[in-house]
């Protein structure tokens, strides 16, 4: 197989990457055992789409993680949901918008906009960037987020509104999840690469936030994420 080269953001906190989207996709090719090379970058700024992670294969260089993994399955001729029916995929489909398009954004809230949370987030997520321009890197980024946040629309509620947002999402997670092992059944999918690659940048990060007190609400929740971390990320389990 030619070689995979996966760019993504810094890891932090035993995290492979504090990027959700790069932990997803690091996740998601351990589970569907593709060799890889993995390259931290300071930036999104070379990336074909302007976002963390992409991949570069013969030649390509494909962004966005969702068409990564649609990629891969195309190229690698394997299919990680094959055991998941039309209805289940449309349904996982729809967890993943629910992730990645919505609880998404009050993670970036709790992380970005809340002071306490960005002065130990900024130091990571800009490790990479030169000590000197650091300072008008952080306030340029930092300004373009909230920009996205209320381009999306999640700015414009209120802190309690947003941590409500959040709340729900977890809540819906948890209950379709129920006693189950993964979100789908009792095997894995690339759904659960997803959510990893969320709920562990919640649960796992020293950022405290009403986010994390209500992932952490949900014991089952909790488990699923430490049962993914004891499979897929062995040396870093307790
Ligand atoms: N839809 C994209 C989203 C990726 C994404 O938002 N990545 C963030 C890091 S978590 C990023 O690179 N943001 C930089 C920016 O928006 O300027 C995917 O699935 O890969």
């Amino acid at each position: 197989m030619s070689r995979i080269v996966v760019h993504h953001l810094p890891s932090a906190w035993d995290l492979p990457s504090i990027s959700p989207f790069c932990l997803k996709i690091d996740c998601y090719l351990r589970m569907a055992s593709i060799q890889h090379e993995s390259v931290i970058d300071a930036a999104p700024f070379g990336a074909p789409k302007g976002k963390l992670p992409y991949i570069e294969h013969n030649g390509n260089r494909i962004g966005d993680s969702s068409q990564i993994i649609e990629y891969l399955t195309r190229e690698l001729d394997l299919d990680f949901d094959r055991h998941l029916t039309s209805r289940e995929r449309a349904i996982a489909r729809s967890i993943q918008r629910l992730i990645e398009e919505n609880l998404y954004w009050v993670l970036v809230y709790a992380r970005w906009v809340e002071e306490g949370n960005w002065r130990i987030f900024r130091p990571i997520v800009l490790g990479g960037i030169s000590p000197l321009l650091r300072p008008v890197i952080a306030l340029l980024a930092r300004r373009g987020v909230r920009k996205q946040l209320s381009g999306h629309g999640m700015g414009a509620h209120s802190r309690d509104e947003i941590y409500a947002i959040g709340a729900g999402d977890l809540k819906a997670i948890s209950e379709f999840l129920g006693d189950r092992d993964f979100l789908m059944g009792e095997n894995p999918s690339s759904i659960d690469a997803t959510a990893y690659g969320f709920l562990a940048n919640i649960a796992y990060v020293p950022l405290e936030s009403p986010l994390k007190a209500a992932l952490i609400s949900h014991p089952n929740l909790m488990a699923y994420i430490e049962r993914l971390r004891t499979r897929y990320y062995p040396v870093l389990a307790n």
